[in-house]
Order: structure tokens, then sequence, then C-alpha cells
């Protein structure tokens, strides 16, 4: 991304930073400092502090033509190909408006969890909270790159509103309705004594929510009130912010135990006394890698302040010296794999630890593991602790061998009686007919997940041909890069690699690609990816109709309303799938509305 300058409105509006406190005290110093400044009280729209990062809009006759990041406020960094692939901000709106609005670019709490937890298998950095891994997924040079990253935003200021639009809360509904993610938890209130009760609900719903907030945010409602207060040089006058006190707890380190994953990456992790954190019990916290481990310097004994990362994630803040133990010694990164014994390597550009080792029992038993996982063969039954048993008990060595067991073989396993022996090998059996993109994912190729592995399968049809592939080849797939194509053709010119594959189809597995082919890409649209549940009478269209349009559209049409919930779309006499998204605060549509979305 190339630095631009935020283009100002005359007078120039920088995107500003706000203040922010941590205390109810001071939020009654801001508030007796509101009433006396305007000469009454104020009305507040009370709105959730969402852990991201600021991006603006700017829309000109209803297409989007430009998306920055705050920067210092005046010169930002020119994001506008990375915001082509959000799928929440929309690219045209409506009506043909000329317009800025702002909001914050966000990583839910789901996505950043996947994000690190493959980016830990990969032996890459973790992100240390959604807000880093938010901007270091915006803030890229390849927007392919963002579009893999599934961001979201919450947009909440218009900069510059029809002149209709008095109210913070009126413009954060208009925005809705033009098609902006807006977050419709936020509440216009009187009272401090509203706002401190508003506080401690979200204090306690916070870890439920499906993305990260780290406060709350109090803005004067009324525009105008707004406009003529102003800003300082630095913050808005009319607004604060009430930062979360972080949730962090004390317990010690027991131990640190290293496990290996599928593709060797050796992994330390913090086993600690348990103690409840942010409404779990939590005792183990990874160390992702001994570049971190060291960086942190926890010795097994000492006392360890922790917190979790995005809300989800356990992580050790620091460790607490003044109670280090007086015999306590610094930790010895280990040499050799605590599976297999053999000597760990570090590889260039990798902060991680690897057994290199193809035969490691630790390295086969996750590769066979996932190969048998949903995502890939689909095995029923055939979970970590019976592919422990199998390995341990020399059945298995590797997938091909999974084809070969018998009835007396299965025999051998814990609690295997008649049924579940027939339905393992059942399973396996019908697994031999699963079209090949499940194959290939589950031969568990680096980098080379379900989504790869499908439109691999569905360009090139038959694993034969596949493996004759060239990276050029593989790489003219539009949005498979020079990572996966080179990943797939060193795995496949692998001598054991073959030498499985053969087995493999020699023991009958199907090697041809089964499914239909691709449909068309969806065009960009409000409805794109998004859970929508339809209520109440429609006037237009037959509820079936309407659901077919939506589901064109790239919709998700369910029948009941939670948190997943994107849109309510409305008729008459709408009840209590209405009334359910109004708590929720999931956004409603009437069918007009909707209508015109589509349109
Ligand atoms: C003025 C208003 C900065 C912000 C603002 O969810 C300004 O309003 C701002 F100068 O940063 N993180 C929010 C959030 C952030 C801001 C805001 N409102 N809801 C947020």
């Amino acid at each position: 991304p190339t630095e631009t300058a935020i283009p100002q409105p005359d007078p120039p509006r920088p995107m500003l930073a706000m203040g922010d406190v941590n205390t109810k005290a001071e939020q009654t110093d801001f508030d007796q400092r509101m009433q006396k400044l305007v000469g009454h009280p104020v009305e507040y729209n009370v709105e959730l502090k969402i852990d991201g990062l600021s991006l603006s809009l700017e829309y000109e006759n209803g297409k989007l033509v430009r998306a920055s990041t705050r920067g210092n406020g005046y010169v930002g960094e020119d994001v506008t190909a990375n915001a082509k692939y959000i799928s929440d901000i929309p690219q045209t709106l409506p009506e043909p408006l000329t317009t800025e609005v702002r909001g914050e670019c966000y990583m839910s709490k789901e996505a950043f969890a996947k994000l690190n937890a493959e980016r830990e298998e990969q032996g890459l950095a973790v992100f240390a909270n959604p807000r880093n891994a938010a901007a270091g997924s915006l803030r890229q040079l390849d927007p392919k790159v963002t579009k893999k990253r599934q961001l979201s935003t919450f947009i909440y200021t218009w900069v510059n509103p029809p002149e209709e639009i008095t109210s913070q809360h009126q413009a954060i509904q208009k925005m809705h309705d033009l098609g902006f993610h807006t977050n419709e938890t936020g509440r216009k209130l009187k009272t401090l004594d509203e706002v401190f009760a508003f506080i401690d609900e979200y204090t306690a719903k916070r870890n439920s929510l499906t993305y990260g907030i780290d406060g709350i945010v109090l803005k004067i409602d009324d525009l105008g009130i707004e406009q003529e207060l102003g800003n300082t040089v630095k913050v808005p006058r009319w607004e604060i912010a009430y930062k979360f006190p972080p949730e962090e707890q004390e317990t010690v380190v027991r131990d640190i135990v290293w496990t290996v994953g599928r593709t060797g990456v050796v992994t330390p992790t913090a086993v600690m006394d348990p103690v409840q954190l942010a409404g779990t019990t939590v005792a183990r916290a990874s160390l992702h890698n001994p570049d971190y481990l060291n960086e942190k310097g926890v010795r097994i004994g000492d006392t360890v302040k922790l917190h979790k990362a995005g809300d989800i994630i356990p992580e050790i803040s620091e460790v607490v010296m003044a109670k280090r133990p007086a015999d306590s010694v610094a930790y010895q990164i280990p040499t050799t794999c605590p599976s297999c014994g053999q000597k760990l390597v570090h590889l260039e550009d990798e902060v991680a630890l690897r057994c290199i080792n193809p035969s490691c029992p630790a390295q086969v038993e996750e590769g066979i593991t996932h190969f048998a996982s949903r995502p890939a063969m689909n095995i029923a039954g055939l979970g970590p602790k019976i592919v422990k048993q199998l390995i341990a008990k020399d059945l298995v060595h590797n997938v091909a061998d999974l084809y070969h067991l018998t009835a007396d073989d299965l025999a051998q396993l814990d609690h295997f009686k008649e049924k579940s022996i027939n339905n393992l090998l059942t399973a396996l059996d019908n697994s031999k007919q699963n079209s090949v993109e499940l194959l290939i994912t589950g031969l568990g190729i680096d980098h080379v997940g379900a989504k790869a592995a499908r439109l691999i399968a569905q360009k090139f049809k038959n694993l034969a041909k596949i493996m004759s592939l060239d990276v050029q080849e593989i790489a003219s797939i539009d949005t498979i890069g020079m990572t996966i194509a080179e990943s797939m053709t060193t795995y496949f010119a692998q001598p054991e690699a073959q030498k499985v594959i053969d087995e493999l189809r020699e023991s009958g597995l199907n090697m041809d690609y089964l499914g239909a082919d691709e449909p068309a890409e969806i065009e960009d649209n409000p409805f794109k990816d998004k859970t929508v549940v339809l209520t109440g009478k429609l006037e237009h269209y037959t509820r079936s109709e309407f659901t077919k349009k939506l589901q064109a559209l790239g919709a998700k049409v369910t029948g009941s309303v939670s948190h997943k919930t994107d849109y309510v779309i409305y008729g008459k006499d709408a009840g209590s799938k209405y009334t359910k998204a109004q708590t929720l605060g999931v956004p409603l549509l009437t069918e007009e509305e909707a209508i015109a979305q589509i349109e």
C-alpha cells in the first residue's frame, strides 16, 4: 500500500483517535464537563468499542473510490484494492452519494483463532491480538492475502451526513440502510446510571460476542452539539472511550511441554495451575516457538500473569519476577524431538523448531488423524485415540496401511467389539468412493487445504494428471499462488509419497474428481455470504421465491435468529424473530428495503 494524503473536507477533518478513561469516576467528570459546556444535560449514543483499526471509506456518486487507514490522521495508507475483498463493505451504494464514512476494520474471534492456528502449523509467527491480525491482513501489498483473511467492518461515523441527519443514532441507522455493516448494539442513553448499566451489561456479555471489544464509547448524540464542541488538537471534545480493565490472572507454570504437529513443527505449551479467566478455566497457554519463549523468559516454577488474546486465546503476559523462586533455573530449549528423539532443526525464514524425520510417530499420528478428519476423507470413528493405538500396536505406519486393516487387527484395540469393528471397516470402505479433492486434502500437503484441493481437482480432474503438473500449471488457477504450487510439486516429487499413492490406488481408492463444476462466481452484493432470516408476511414475493432470490445472491437463508444472523428481513405481523433480532442487535430490513438493496 502506498501512502497518500487523506483528502480533507474544508475545514479538514482528520481521523482522530479518542480520549480514553478507565474509571466510572472519570466518566462522571466527562459528563459534568459536557453539561457545563453545553449548558444542559446531554443525551449520549453509547457504542461498543471494537478492537480493530480505523478505516475511512470514500464514495463518489455511490461508488467506492477510496479506502484508507488512519495512519497519523492526515496521512493514511491507501487500502482501496484490499477493501474490495472485505465482503461487508458495499462497493456501490443504493443512492449516488458522494460521501465519506469511517469505522473499524476487525477480524472476528473465530477468524483470528483459525489464522493463528494455521500460522503456528506453518512455522510462522502468530498475531498478538485480532487488531494486529486485522492490520496485518488489511495492509497487504497483495490484496489476495486480504481476501483469504476474512476481515469485517463496523461503520460508526458519517463524516458529512445529509442535513436531515441530526443525531449519531440516526446516522448509524441510515448508514445501515445504505448497506454498511453497523453495530446495532449502540444505544441512546440519557443518564450516567444508564451508561454504567450498559457498561456492566457488556462487561458480562463481552466474552460471548463473536468479535473483540476493548471498551465502550460515549458520544454526544446531537450532531449539532458535536460540531459546536469540535475537537482539541488530538481528540474530539464530544466523546470519550471507557476501556475495560484488562482481565488478568496470576498462576504458576508447572511444566513446559512440546508437541509435534503434522508438519513437524514443534510447539511449546506452558502447563499451569488452573485459573478462571474471562469465563473459562485455563491451564495451558501456547508459548508458540523458541523465540517467543525466550522473549517472555518463562521458567518452570515461575508465577505468570495470564490474559486472553482477542478474548479467547490464553496467553502469558509476563513473568512476575518478584515471585520467582530462589532456586529457579533458566529453561533449556530441547534439541531433540519429544516423539522420535531425532535432532530438531531451524529452517530458514521460520521461527519454529521442526522435526524433519518423516517417520516420526507424532507426525505420522497427526497425519493419519488429519487424513481421516471431516474436511478430508471424513472417516467416522477414526479419531486421534484410535489412530494412536493403531500406531502403537504397529498396525499402521502410513495412510495406505489403513486400507489393509482387517477385523482381526481392529479386535486388538481397546473396547473394539464386532459392531465398532464393522463400523470402522465400512467407513474405510466407503471413503474409497470419495471425490479426489478429499484425498488431496487428506494427504496433508503443506499449504494445501480443502479449498485449494477442490480448485485443483475441479480444474485437472484426476490425481495422475495433478501429479504430473509443473508449478506454472498449478499456479495458473486464479487464487492459487506459488507457495501452494511449489509445495505440491515438491510433495509429489517424493518417492515415498508416490509409493503411498500407488498403494492407495491398488486398494481401490477413487482418484477422479466427481463433483459438479464450479458455480459461476457470484458478484459482490449486500447479501453475498450473509446469513439471512425471513419472517412475517411478505408482500412482493412468496417466502420460497424470496429465499431463492437471496440464495442466488450467495446468501444463506436460515430459520432461526442467532448471533450469526447478519440480517432479518421482515414483513407484516413479524413476531418473535423480529423481537429476537432486536435484542441481539441483528440488523433488521423491511421487505422493501431488502428489495431496494437487491436492485
Ligand atoms: C471520533 C469518533 C475517533 C473515533 C470516533 O468501535 C474520533 O468514534 C473512534 F476521532 O476511533 N473502535 C467507535 C470506535 C472508534 C471510534 C469511534 N467510535 N465505535 C470503535
